[in-house]
């Protein structure tokens, strides 16, 4: 009896797995399907190959998957939410652009190919992602994206905030800042949540905002999106030392040869698994009141704490 439920239970889970990842694939081709079109009614430049290899037809485009998914929370369309995936979108390839760059963590390899400044040269990489940054923009203030203008402004205000001195900038200072140094857990928690967790907190407060919710519910998605983003992450960070660097595109164990602080290198493997599940556990949990609704977000935050890639 016991063998045949966990043969049950084993072959759910596999079943859920690669729906999970038909979805990454189905919303990563929509998103760079949206961007695509948006690029070619533009007045061209010489840019745009630059940008567009830093960001179509690459990477798992789970930002987009967290957003939509948060969008059944409140049963709001895909349609209403296509231009913030693809504003998110712009600033994380922006993000990596720069983060690839020598002067930040200087790696060659991004998404299984070269890195955009090995590919096209590191001026054009850091004009490339300059100019995804105000794409972002861009995309969210688009006469066409059907959104009342009061809800694009708050939308604009808050992915700036995110994005800027106070958030994955300033985290992406702090992560360089740190290496090779002592820091304790509270300091590595509160640089990754900046780096990492801004840009998911602004995924989950999107989603709020678009469905109109109160200040106080906006509030606590804002800090579920955040912590989304640390357990994200974690298991970045769990990949970079244990996975494998075909899966993942780019080069593995880099964060002790540079001395990164991390909650891995800080706690060790097994409590840092621990910790990774609790906060994962934290975060089901606070999604437990929306019912059937969240049901798409849970599978992508399992992915999330199980991915290979
Ligand atoms: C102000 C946006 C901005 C950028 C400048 C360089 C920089 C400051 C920030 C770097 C932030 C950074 C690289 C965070 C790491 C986040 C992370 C775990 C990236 C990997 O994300 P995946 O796995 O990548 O989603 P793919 O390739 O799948 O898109």
């Amino acid at each position: 009896m016991l063998i045949n439920f966990l043969k049950k239970s084993l072959k759910k889970s596999h079943k859920v797995k690669l729906m999970i990842k038909k979805k990454l694939i189905k919303n990563a081709k929509k998103i760079d399907k949206f961007l695509i079109n948006y690029l070619k009614k533009q007045k061209t430049s010489l840019l745009v190959r630059p940008m567009k290899y830093g960001i179509i037809s690459g990477g798992k485009k789970i930002r987009s998957t967290i957003i939509l998914d948060a969008g059944k929370l409140f049963n709001i369309s895909e349609k209403k939410l296509i231009n913030i995936c693809a504003a998110v979108e712009c600033i994380h390839s922006y993000s990596l652009i720069h983060d690839d760059l020598p002067c930040m963590d200087n790696d060659p390899i991004r998404r299984g190919k070269p890195s955009t400044h090995i590919k096209y040269g590191e001026a054009s990489a850091v004009l490339a992602g300059s100019s995804l940054l105000t794409l972002a923009f861009e995309i969210i203030t688009e006469k066409k994206y059907l959104v009342h203008s009061k809800i694009k402004n708050e939308l604009v205000r808050s992915l700036a905030l995110c994005s800027g001195h106070n958030g994955i900038a300033e985290g992406q200072e702090l992560d360089l800042k740190f290496e090779k140094k002592k820091k304790n857990i509270n300091q590595i928690i509160d640089m990754q949540k900046k780096k990492t967790g801004k840009l998911f907190n602004f995924c989950l407060y999107a989603a709020a905002t678009i469905a109109n919710k109160s200040e106080k519910e906006k509030k606590l998605l804002s800090s579920l999106g955040e912590d989304i983003g640390l357990l994200f992450q974690l298991s970045d960070d769990f990949l970079d030392k244990k996975g494998s660097s075909k899966l993942m595109g780019k080069p593995v164990k880099k964060d002790s040869k540079k001395g990164k602080s991390t909650l891995l290198n800080l706690m060790g493997e097994n409590k840092a698994f621990l910790y990774a599940e609790s906060l994962k556990k934290n975060i089901l949990n606070k999604l437990g009141k929306h019912g059937k609704n969240a049901k798409e977000l849970i599978n992508t935050i399992n992915f999330i704490f199980e991915r290979k890639f």
